[in-house]
């Protein structure tokens, strides 16, 4: 762990000033909320860690860029230049825009269901991926080592798939019912935690066995590729974009959600290495869904600044400072006794509020518990990522109960500094005093579909 922590890589040119509240208005904030962190407005936010997607601060590069944009609905030269710098990153023959993450699923998802009871693999899905796999008809079967689950375990890698799990699923499901795997890196739901290249080898062989598409889910490709480099062997004399181009030529397609590595505030990208089959459909669906193939949703000052930002986000300074602020918060909690996923992913610290509250039950959140707790404490809004945003089974609607609690305390790109981090810091270890308080939650309304952004609850009262 290095304790040697870089300063920001860039100054401040432009401001933006940020309000303080008081706790008695946070209070009546959250409860007019019906205790939903996500329908807080952000001004009554202080350190906003709900998440990095599309919250980052641009560069005066990308701003610049965004003045030159082009505007027309076909055929703009931004498109033109985004398409180039996905394909130069990527080496994959297609490329379509979409608006985000989820634009670029609903597209693609759907085309490799071909038939009832299909199954697709990943390490774990996250969970609009999941959602847009269910709604194409299929079913999502995460594979993710069982290390990953292992809270203090130091392990370098625990976004790996568990190998010898995806063949056997793969036997039992049958090949022919496999829609297609799906490499998430880094591994959102499991602490944004990176996935090795001999493990993405190790899927592609087997893919290459039974003939199954390879998906990369990859809206933090960059932030994987630095664990790489930082942590297998071999990697280290190999740049950022070598890394990535490797981990690219192991699958077929690859999704983005650009609002994490592309370091802009909307946008999606969907590539595809050489099936021009595949292309042409999505290229026909993108229309009705999205827009016309060459914006997909996007502005051209979008597609400038995604750019842009797609090659600030191999910059290795950038990303030894992004990752450090991540490792500085980590070390914080966990030097005070806070339990923490370690040791911590790309993009967020994750905290084990199972743990925090033993005495909640999974279907009363003791992570929203903490989250809205720690709002309370200083107006830092931070997400819930357990059996809250896991939801129902599909076919038994039960409630699922997710192997871990967390609260995950999101980093912005370039948006916060260090003195930010110790406030968050600070407040948790508060919270973290007071843990034997805090109190579960009941549904006051539950919402259909991906509950956890819009279903409003009630704190259950203390017998
Ligand atoms: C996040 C956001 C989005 C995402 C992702 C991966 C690995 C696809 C997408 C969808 C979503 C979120 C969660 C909680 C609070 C706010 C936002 N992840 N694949 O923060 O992309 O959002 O662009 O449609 O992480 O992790 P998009």
């Amino acid at each position: 762990m290095s304790k040697k922590y870089v300063a920001e890589p860039y100054r401040i040119k432009m401001v933006e000033p940020i309000v303080e509240t008081t706790k008695e208005e946070r209070i009546e904030f959250l409860k007019n909320a019906g205790y939903n962190p996500f329908s807080l407005r952000s001004e009554d936010v202080y350190v906003d860690l709900l998440t990095d997607s599309g919250t980052g601060a641009m560069s005066q590069e990308q701003w610049a860029m965004m003045m030159t944009a082009d505007e027309a609905y076909a055929g703009s030269k931004s498109f033109y230049k985004l398409e180039s710098v996905v394909k130069h990153i990527t080496q994959y023959k297609y490329f379509i825009p979409a608006h985000q993450g989820r634009g670029a699923e609903q597209i693609v998802l759907p085309q490799l269901v071909t038939k009832k009871g299909m199954y697709f693999i990943s390490n774990i899905h996250f969970d609009t991926t999941r959602a847009h796999v269910e709604l194409a008809g299929a079913r999502a079967i995460d594979c993710v080592i069982d290390e990953c689950f292992d809270l203090e375990l130091d392990h370098p890698f625990k976004g790996n798939f568990d190998l010898e799990r995806l063949e056997k699923i793969i036997n039992e499901k049958g090949s022919e019912n496999i829609a297609g795997i799906i490499m998430t890196i880094t591994n959102n739901s499991a602490g944004g935690q990176p996935v090795s290249y001999e493990n993405m080898v190790g899927v592609k062989k087997i893919s290459k066995k039974y003939g199954i598409t390879v998906l990369i889910d990859g809206a933090r490709y960059a932030e994987n590729a630095f664990f790489i480099k930082e942590r297998e062997k071999g990697f280290k004399d190999k740049s950022i974009l070598e890394i990535a181009r490797m981990t690219f030529d192991l699958a077929d397609i690859f999704l983005m959600s650009a609002k994490k590595d592309g370091l802009v505030n909307m946008g999606g990208i969907i590539a595809i290495k050489d099936n021009e089959h595949l292309f042409k459909l999505c290229q026909t669906y993108i229309v009705p869904y999205e827009g016309f193939p060459t914006y997909g949703g996007l502005s051209g000052r979008d597609m400038e600044a995604l750019a842009q930002g797609l090659t600030e986000a191999l910059d290795m300074r950038y990303l030894t400072h992004r990752v450090d602020q991540i490792r500085y918060l980590g070390d914080m909690l966990k030097e005070a006794g806070v339990p923490i996923q370690y040791p911590v992913g790309g993009h967020a610290v994750f905290v084990d509020c199972g743990k925090i509250a033993p005495h909640i039950p999974y279907d009363q959140f003791p992570a929203l518990s903490v989250t809205n707790a720690l709002y309370i404490e200083a107006g830092v809004r931070g997400v819930e990522i357990g059996s809250l945003l896991l939801g129902r089974d599909p076919d038994t609607h039960q409630n699922l109960k997710s192997p871990k609690e967390f609260m995950r305390l999101t980093i912005p790109r370039r948006l916060y500094t260090y003195q930010h981090l110790d406030v968050v810091g600070q407040a948790m270890i508060e919270v973290f005093k007071h843990k034997d308080e805090l109190v579960g939650y009941a549904f006051d309304y539950e919402s259909p579909m991906l509950r956890h952004f819009t279903s409003t609850f009630k704190p259950i009262k203390k017998q």
